[in-house]
């Protein structure tokens, strides 16, 4: 039987405790490191001007919470029940050296808790990185769609989140591959998702293969390599067997498989959607995203070798350039095509998948501009845990029979439900909508509503009737009431799906020379990463019915016959925008690695760094040690920085190498290295030794086709490694002058001219 009297602690056991049993930092415990918590103190600022909005409830209302309300800045540790915690760096044991205790809450609570920390990464698309903006509309789709997103000067959040199609979360962010745009508009109307990537056709026409192709791309069941690549035997097998999928492939391996940055990639919608206006008249629509800064890619020994260096270099791209206020700006565009019932434009068949339609047989439309300017509080929070749906829809907006986009409307719902683990995740702050929701669905997993009434169904009396169904002039979203045909049910696509070569011959004429070397190149990568032979002799026959100069360049690549045409190749008009080279962008937020000597720091450079700076560019001073230069700064060293981040690269001096460091190159050898590439070259100029990294940094930036230019001392660095004269390489008369010639060579984003290609 219990006793009723309260309990007391043996006086003698009390004494022991209170000399060596006690928990450490406690009082009395004498131990020195853990006296008292940290000293309470207001909850810090949000970072930068990025507070998060506050946390809403289900219908959107704030909770008046402060935004940082769920972050580690409150006053005082607490369990997840509110109560203040005393030590979290001890459990509770039975004395200093005895068994961990059950009843320890906290213990528990804490390992459980980092136990379920992960979520199931995305099935594709897990790799990504996400930003904050407003879309701003300019009024010119509103003869088009009743959208009111698009009415002009309307401001609307959106949240974007970019991504790579076939690596795991933590995979390198410059891989060969298709990238993803997903853009979420919080209207007035409710949220629309517009869930694209940065590639206009897709690899299947019908959502039914979806399974296939990526279980074709992702890495091999049995080893699980490679990871994040498309040059393997699987992906290779797949496509040349299921030849719609080679339009798409080709835009893998030209340059647009390998973006310079998410500021210079561009955005597509892919498939056809329904526009309606106010009147009920409908048009077909293609979405196109155009980067205020042009389109632009990486070199792909650049791609490679960041993916080492630096494998989050998009994501801190991105991140950098909003935090430095250079933001990411991007304007939304429309392709409009007559809604007619065959639902063709020309002779491209608008509901497939794998075709686009070219800008100069239907001109893209702007009608609205993007600006990414607040990256993320917290990353799970709001980039992992973002959830796009194509249903997510608005009046205004509806889609078309695509078979592609039909399965889509199943997939991204589902897929939620197992990565955010129950049907509630529409009601995670980052995925509820910005206007009041009011629906019947009621409980499950993580509901977090707290739903009054009685009546969840509709018709109902005993709560008023309440909530009640819009009219058609009270926003309510209107499927548009398209006439389906009669027809037999049939696993089947249109006859004018059949055509799987077509564009690819199209896309293929409209590079310029210097990208149609790229896409060789990187058909010969990949192929020859292949082990099994019929597979790459499979794909040479798919590039014989493209084009047979590409077809011949890869096969001699690969040392393999040359197959002949199985189709007939036709005469496809080229679509010269789709060129990324022989345009003109802006410079803005281009990064510019200003080489200085700090032994002989040049008069002019804090003159010159303003300058860039005063450009819209990022200057970053690279010198041999840390700390500053005058009252420069110094951002990168010679052992951190790499040619890689930079656009371009001024040269103000010719640092000699550091005693302690690698002796610099031997003259005759440098020479005998560079000379096959530009006539002369060594490590030394006029007897000055010059630190080995400077010259790599410079050697690469020369192979990427990127412009270097020096002034003073910095021609020195030149001289020593034989470039000036190339394309693209100059010495100025001063830092004014230097600048003066990058400024002129950046908008085409490279030096072209320096390697002249050798295909037609
Ligand atoms: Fe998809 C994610 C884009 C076809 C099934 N897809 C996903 C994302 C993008 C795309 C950008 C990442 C969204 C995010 O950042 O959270 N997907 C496309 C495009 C397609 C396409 C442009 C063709 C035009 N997708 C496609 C098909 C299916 C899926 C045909 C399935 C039948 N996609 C999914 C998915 C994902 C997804 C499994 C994974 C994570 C998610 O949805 O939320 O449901």
């Amino acid at each position: 039987m219990a006793s009723s009297k309260p309990r007391r602690v043996r006086k003698d056991v009390a004494d022991a405790a209170a000399k060596k049993d006690t928990v450490p930092g406690s009082p009395g415990s004498g131990a020195p490191t853990l006296a008292e918590p940290t000293t309470p103190r207001s909850p810090l600022p949000p970072k930068g001007e990025q507070g998060t909005p506050a946390p809403m409830t289900p219908t959107g209302a704030s909770t008046g919470l402060p935004p940082t309300a769920n972050g580690q800045q409150g006053d005082y540790l607490t369990a997840s029940n509110g109560a203040r915690l005393r030590d979290t760096d001890h459990s509770l044991k039975a004395g200093r050296r005895g068994p961990t205790l059950l009843q320890d809450h906290h213990l528990r609570e804490k390992i459980t808790h980092f136990d379920h920390e992960r979520i199931p990464e995305r099935v594709v698309h897990a790799r990504g990185t996400g930003a904050h903006g407003t879309f701003t509309g300019y009024g010119t789709a509103d003869g088009v769609t009743r959208a009111g997103f698009l009415a002009k000067g309307k401001e609307t959040p959106v949240f974007v989140r970019f991504s790579t199609v076939l690596g795991s979360r933590g995979s390198a962010d410059t891989v060969r591959d298709t990238r993803g745009f997903a853009t979420k508009f919080y209207t007035d109307e409710g949220t629309f998702d517009l869930v694209g990537n940065n590639i206009p056709v897709f690899f299947i026409q019908d959502a039914i293969k979806f399974p296939d192709i990526i279980h074709a791309a992702k890495p091999h069941p049995d080893r699980e390599i490679p990871q994040a690549q498309s040059a393997h035997d699987t992906f290779w097998d797949f496509v040349s067997l299921h030849t719609e999928a080679q339009h798409h492939t080709i835009w893998n391996m030209s340059d647009r498989g390998i973006p310079r940055s998410y500021r210079t990639m561009e955005g597509f919608g892919v498939h056809t959607f329904r526009l309606v206006n106010a009147a009920g008249d409908t048009t077909l629509v293609k979405f196109h995203w155009k980067p205020k800064l042009g389109v632009h890619s990486l070199d792909w020994e650049e791609a490679q070798m960041l993916a080492g260096l630096d494998p989050d270099f998009h994501r801190r791209d991105l991140y950098d350039a909003i935090e430095s206020g250079a933001f990411p700006e991007y304007e939304l565009g429309l392709q409009l095509f007559p809604d007619m019932p065959d639902e063709t434009f020309g002779d491209i068949d608008l509901l497939d998948p794998t075709k686009f339609v070219p800008e100069e047989l239907a001109p893209v439309q702007l009608v609205g501009r993007l600006v990414l300017d607040r990256t993320p509080t917290n990353f799970f929070a709001e980039t992992e845990q973002v959830a796009f749906h194509l249903g997510n829809l608005v009046p205004g907006i509806d889609v078309t029979n695509d078979p592609l986009l039909q399965g889509r409307l199943f997939s991204y719902g589902d897929t939620q439900l197992t990565r955010l683990a129950g049907p509630n995740f529409a009601q995670i702050p980052i995925n509820r909508p910005h206007v009041p929701v009011n629906d019947m669905l009621r409980d499950g997993f993580h509901q977090q509503a707290v739903h009054g009434g009685v009546a969840p169904y509709h018709p109902n009396s005993l709560d008023g009737g309440n909530p009640f169904e819009a009219g058609d002039d009270e926003q309510a979203f209107l499927d548009v009431p398209v006439t389906v045909a009669e027809a037999p049910k049939i696993r089947a696509n249109p006859v004018s799906f059949d055509d799987h070569f077509s564009q690819v011959r199209l896309f293929w004429r409209s590079m310029s020379p210097v990208e149609k070397e790229h896409i060789v190149r990187a058909y010969t990568f990949e192929l020859a990463k292949c082990y099994e032979q019929t597979i790459k002799e499979r794909q040479l026959q798919c590039l014989a019915n493209v084009d047979p100069e590409l077809c011949e360049q890869v096969a001699t690549g690969l040392g393999l016959p040359v197959p002949k045409p199985t189709k007939e190749l036709t005469e496809e008009t080229p679509s010269p925008v789709l060129s990324q080279i022989g345009r003109e962008w802006p410079s803005d937020g281009r990064t510019i690695g200003i080489v200085v000597d700090t032994d002989a720091p040049d008069a002019g450079l804090g003159d010159v760094r303003a300058a860039v700076f005063a450009a819209g560019m990022v200057p970053l001073l690279i010198a041999a040690h840390g700390g500053t230069v005058g009252d420069l700064p110094v951002q990168r060293t010679f052992a951190t920085a790499r040619s890689v981040e930079f656009d371009a690269i001024i040269l103000t001096g010719a640092p000699a190498p550091a005693p302690d460091a690698i002796p610099a190159r031997d003259a005759k050898a440098g020479a005998k290295a560079n000379g096959k590439a530009n006539g002369k070259a060594n490590g030394k100029a006029k007897g000055k030794a010059i630190d080995p990294r400077v010259l790599l940094l410079v050697e690469e930036s020369w192979r990427h086709a990127k412009a270097v230019v020096a002034w003073g001392a910095g021609a020195a660095v030149l001289e020593a490694t034989g470039m000036v004269g190339s394309p693209g390489v100059l010495v100025a008369d001063s830092g004014e002058a230097a600048l003066a010639e990058l400024q002129r060579l950046l908008p085409a984003h490279r030096v072209w001219e320096r390697f002249p290609a050798t295909i037609s």
